[in-house]
This record gives structure tokens, C-alpha cells and sequence, in this order.
């Protein structure tokens, strides 16, 4: 199992292990969340990564982008059309472990809901669990894993996809307005997890994929979109993120940077077509979008 970028766990002897054809992109955050989930328990579950959606740059004949040029999805893979009816990544497809049938029938997607996915087939206990067994701690995971794919995550668009200033400042402050949020919560742990004791959690790895992106910020809009370095609000964000970035199942998984901030560069100048990008132009959230009204 390979994307060319050195994801994919690689492990022979895994027969007796779930496993599962992993619809992914390399570039896309969402499916990084799953990525991370997968790598995580990478002695618990196989899976094999499948490119399954990548640029096609077309004309802009009608004027729309404004920049002469303008990107599509270059194609999806078909398996991904039939397997998830709003065909994105990630999307995962289980793999009959004696017979190998694939059963498209039962595919898993949605981000937040793969982690939890894998997290209960790859058969964890205890601290190895990105759901936490305790009822109260499982309960403020799902109430922040929403919170920080709304708050944290969404805005990311807002700042890249909007054109007026004015706008893209609004999401920038929502988004650290979130980070703040965020960073409180935190301290009501022993930290640097979101979870007590260094657990690390559905919540973790739902934000980890964007907090490594948002250097992108600075480069395409300048040094006010920076995240503040020395904000105190922002602290146990920052020993927060320093943790997680530095562990191995994590530190596997990041793509580099050079090739993702070319990559973004097309939401960046505007002439990005998917439907994140075009929920987020017509003025809706990232995580909002219309599978008829965002379809291109
Ligand atoms: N709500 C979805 C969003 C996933 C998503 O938007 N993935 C993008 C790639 S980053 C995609 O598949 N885009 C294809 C398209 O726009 O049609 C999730 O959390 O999994």
C-alpha cells in the first residue's frame, strides 16, 4: 500500500487484521484525519491507499475565475462515485479478510466518522483508544470534534476562497477565535492532549490536518494571517500541536509542504472547482455543502 507519499502501512502479516481499500487524496486534510486514524493503528488494522481523486486543469472560457484559469478535479475514481453518494474522500471500503471481496455496500465516510470507525474495528483498549471509553469524555469528544471542524477547520476556506479583504479577515478571526476556544479547553486536562494523560483522541485528529496547513496563510495572504506567536490564549494550543506533530504515527502521514502549498494555491487564487470551494463561494461553511447546489 503506497500514495507515492510514503503513506500506507506496508505490513505483510496482516490477515487476521480488518482491512480495507482506503479512498484517499493526498493533498485533502479531511482524508488526512483518516489517514491519522489509520496510522495510529497501524498494528491493528491494513488497508490499502487508493488515489482516488487529483487536478485537471480546464479553460475558463466563460470568465468565471477571473485569473484565465481554471482547475477541476481532474478525475474520481469510479469506485468512489458508487461506494459514497456524495463521492469524496475519505471513503472507506472493507475487504473481506478469507474470501477478499470488496463490499462497496458498506462503505464508511464522512472524516469524523471514519476515526471512530476505525478506531472501534481495530478492536483498541484503554489509552490506545481515540474514543475514550469514559461517558462523560466521550460525550465532550464529539461536542468538540464538531466545534473545532467548525470553528478551526471550516474559516481555513473562507481565508483562502474569499476575495474581499474585509471577508477573509472575518474567517481568519473566527478561526482564531476557535484556536482560543480551544486552547482553554485544553487546560482543563493535564494536557498536551485533548484528552487527560496524553490520550490522544477523536478531537486531536480533527483539527492536527488544518493546524499543519495554516502555515499556508502567511505565504498566500500575508503576515497578518499568521497564527499569533506569542498570544497567551494560544499556549496550550502550541504545546498542544508541538506534541502531536512530533509523534511517529503522525509524523508519517504529513505531506510535504512545498508540494501542498502549490496545491492550495488554485483555492488561493480562485480558480479551485469542488465542492468545498463552491459552498464556501456562495457564502455557506465548508461544512455545509450541498451535494446538488456545490456539484460542478
Ligand atoms: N464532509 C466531508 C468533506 C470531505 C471533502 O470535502 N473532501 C474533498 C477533498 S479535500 C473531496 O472529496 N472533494 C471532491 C469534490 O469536491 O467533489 C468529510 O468530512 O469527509
Amino acid at each position: 500500500s503506497s500514495d507515492g507519499n510514503g503513506n500506507g502501512n506496508g505490513n505483510d502479516d496482516d490477515r487476521r487484521l480488518p482491512k480495507f481499500r482506503y479512498l484517499s487524496a493526498w493533498f485533502c486534510p479531511y482524508a488526512h484525519r483518516a489517514t491519522l486514524a489509520l496510522e495510529h493503528h497501524s498494528s491493528r488494522v491494513s488497508y490499502d491507499w487508493v488515489e482516488a481523486l487529483g487536478w485537471e486543469q480546464r479553460p475558463d472560457d466563460d470568465g468565471v475565475t477571473g485569473t484565465g484559469k481554471e482547475w477541476w478535479y481532474h478525475w474520481k475514481a469510479d469506485e468512489l462515485r458508487r461506494s459514497n453518494p456524495s463521492a469524496l474522500v475519505p471513503t472507506l471500503i472493507p475487504v473481506n479478510d478469507e474470501t477478499g471481496v470488496v463490499d462497496e455496500s458498506e462503505a464508511v465516510y464522512e472524516s469524523l466518522v471514519t476515526i471512530d470507525y476505525v478506531d472501534a474495528v481495530s478492536g483498541a483498549t484503554g489509552k490506545d483508544k481515540l474514543v475514550s471509553d469514559d461517558p462523560y469524555q466521550m460525550a465532550r469528544g464529539r461536542i468538540w470534534s464538531d466545534r473545532v471542524n467548525r470553528e478551526c477547520c471550516s474559516p481555513y476556506y473562507g481565508v483562502l476562497v474569499r476575495k474581499e479583504e474585509d471577508e477573509r479577515k472575518e474567517h481568519f478571526h473566527k478561526l482564531l477565535t476557535g484556536l482560543r476556544a480551544f486552547s482553554s479547553e485544553l487546560v482543563k486536562t493535564s494536557g498536551p492532549t485533548f484528552l487527560p494523560d496524553g490520550q490522544l483522541s477523536n478531537v486531536d485528529l480533527a483539527l492536527l490536518p488544518w493546524a499543519y496547513r495554516y502555515y499556508v496563510f502567511e505565504h498566500y495572504r500575508g503576515p497578518d494571517y499568521a497564527i499569533p506567536e506569542s498570544d497567551p490564549e494560544l499556549d496550550a494550543y502550541r504545546a498542544w500541536y508541538d506534541h502531536v506533530i512530533g509523534l511517529d504515527s503522525v509524523k508519517r502521514t504529513l505531506p510535504d509542504r512545498d508540494r501542498y502549498l502549490d496545491h492550495i494555491g488554485k483555492y488561493a487564487d480562485s480558480s479551485a472547482r469542488s465542492k468545498v470551494a463552491n459552498a464556501v463561494r456562495r457564502g455557506a461553511a465548508a461544512h455545509e455543502i450541498d451535494d446538488e447546489v456545490d456539484e460542478y
